[in-house]
């Protein structure tokens, strides 16, 4: 098996500081630079939205962040602006390694959220990462990461779903926490075929 390590949003904004920070989200940075070394492949995925973009609470008028509203393509968790391209917020963490093989962003259409690396919120618009991989001859992916229950979890559930084998190393991934959003992300997961360790 040829073998790729995911590293999905290892970004300011998502570690304690930041726009929208994760519980110990800077604690994992060390594990995961360790982790590179064991791996064919490593890919670091970056959300990447422009100002005012639609998955951002101050983008609706009334709503605050953490609310959830119907998009075109279904229901859509509001934000706190983040990951604006460009800004400090959107780099990644000062010490994670950065000499991984490719930077993969996402999120970057303004009407559109993507929390998966290979489709974005519609379920249908793909990223192309699938095909990077298969070009690459890579089949099987171990994810870690921020969040677990967000980018980590639609990443895995749409990798095992292409026909990856797909691991997530949960120790080395933290979650937002969102209304129980963790154990039902953890459970799809489960369901999905993703290997949990
Ligand atoms: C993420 C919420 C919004 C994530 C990204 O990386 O899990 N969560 N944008
Ligand atoms: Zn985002």
């Amino acid at each position: 098996m040829t073998h790729a390590l995911i590293v999905i949003d290892m970004q300011n904004d998502f570690c304690p500081g930041g726009a929208l920070a994760v519980p110990g989200g800077d604690a994992i940075v060390a594990r995961i630079n360790a982790m590179m070394d064991e791996f064919d492949a490593v890919i670091l995925t970056q959300d990447w939205h422009p100002a005012g973009h639609s998955s951002f609470a101050s983008s609706h008028a009334g709503r605050t962040p953490f609310e959830t509203v119907d998009m075109p393509y279904g229901p859509q968790v509001l934000w706190p602006d983040h990951c604006v391209q460009g800004t400090t917020g959107a780099a990644f963490h000062s010490d994670l390694r950065q000499d991984g093989d490719l930077i993969l962003r996402k999120g970057f259409r303004h009407d559109i959220d993507s929390y998966s690396a290979f489709f974005e919120n519609d379920q249908a618009t793909p990223t192309g990462l699938e095909g990077y991989l298969r070009s690459r001859g890579i089949d099987a992916l171990t994810l870690v990461g921020l969040a677990t229950d967000f980018c980590v979890h639609f990443s895995a559930v749409d990798a095992a779903g292409l026909g990856f084998d797909t691991t997530v190393r949960m120790g080395a991934c933290r979650a937002i926490d969102l209304d129980g959003s963790l154990a039902a992300a953890t459970e799809a997961m489960r369901r999905a075929g993703v290997t949990l360790i």
